[in-house]
């Protein structure tokens, strides 16, 4: 099959829901060689995205949507065994997790996935992190770039509210941040003092980069 047919065929198969089309088609594209970042950005993203779409119409309902989370997720894990490892020991160290009150993880998930398979030593601090544990990891463990993700309006305040107290705790001298999520924008990121803006995992890594140098 063509890259875009199939591409198309993933996509489709996740509005269905059909589990076993949505496996058989990542697996054939990584037989026929298709970029990961498309496999991940055109096909498990797209997918996912539509089916949101169709849930805010009304034409799907939230066990579905979850469901559709579920398969994306799955297959994320199966392609991490395919990103190209990265011979450089490490690049850096790289903290990431989903400010307070939500729980979206999707996006988050494929962020530390694509930085950990690039050659970072990532620490993922799952959903819902309160901006205290935010402040006392970041001492902890020092990493030099810190992803804040929100998918909500309502929560992505939290990411001013976490930079603010890291500068409070005098922090932010040696931590680049980066803010991602649908509602978040360049706008936004300039907005509330973060370093950088990125709409998906490779452009916060190419932001990453611009960073460490
Ligand atoms: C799947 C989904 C869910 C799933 C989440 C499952 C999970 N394990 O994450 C479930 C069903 C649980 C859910 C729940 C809710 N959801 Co929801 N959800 C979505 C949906 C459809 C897709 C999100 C997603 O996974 N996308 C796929 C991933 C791969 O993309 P992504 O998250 O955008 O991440 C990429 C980039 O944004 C970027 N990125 C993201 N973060 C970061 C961070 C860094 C550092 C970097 C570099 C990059 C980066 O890189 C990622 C990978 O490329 C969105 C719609 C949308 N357009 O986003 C709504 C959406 C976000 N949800 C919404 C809502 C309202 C809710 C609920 C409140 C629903 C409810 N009434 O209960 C709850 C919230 C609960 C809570 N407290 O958090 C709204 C938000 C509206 C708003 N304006 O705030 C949306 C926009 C849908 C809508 N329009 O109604 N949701």
């Amino acid at each position: 099959m063509v890259e875009k047919d199939l591409l198309k065929t993933l996509v489709d198969s996740i509005q269905r829901l059909d589990e076993s089309q949505v496996n058989g088609s990542v697996k054939m594209a990584i037989d026929q060689g298709v970029a990961i970042t498309r496999l991940i950005n055109e096909g498990l993203t797209a997918g996912l995205r539509k089916l949101g779409e169709r849930f805010e119409r009304g034409e799907v309902f939230l066990p579905e949507l979850m469901k559709g989370a579920m398969i994306v997720q799955q297959n994320m894990k199966e392609l991490e065994t395919h990103i190209e490892k990265d011979e450089i020991q490490t690049k850096g160290k790289f903290m990431i997790g989903t400010v307070a009150n939500d729980i979206h993880d999707v996006g988050k998930n494929i962020v530390a996935t694509v930085f950990s398979a690039s050659g970072y030593e990532v620490t993922d601090l799952g959903i819902d992190v309160s901006t205290e544990t935010f402040v006392a990891k970041v001492k902890e463990k020092k990493p030099q770039i810190l992803g804040l993700s929100s998918l909500l309006t309502t929560t992505m305040t939290n990411q001013r509210v976490v930079i603010e107290a890291l500068e409070a705790e005098g922090l932010r001298k040696d931590l680049k941040i980066i803010v991602g999520g649908a509602p978040a924008s360049p706008a936004w990121a300039e907005k509330i003092d973060a370093d950088a803006y990125a709409e998906d995992a490779f452009s916060g890594l190419r932001e990453a980069e611009k960073f460490l140098g």
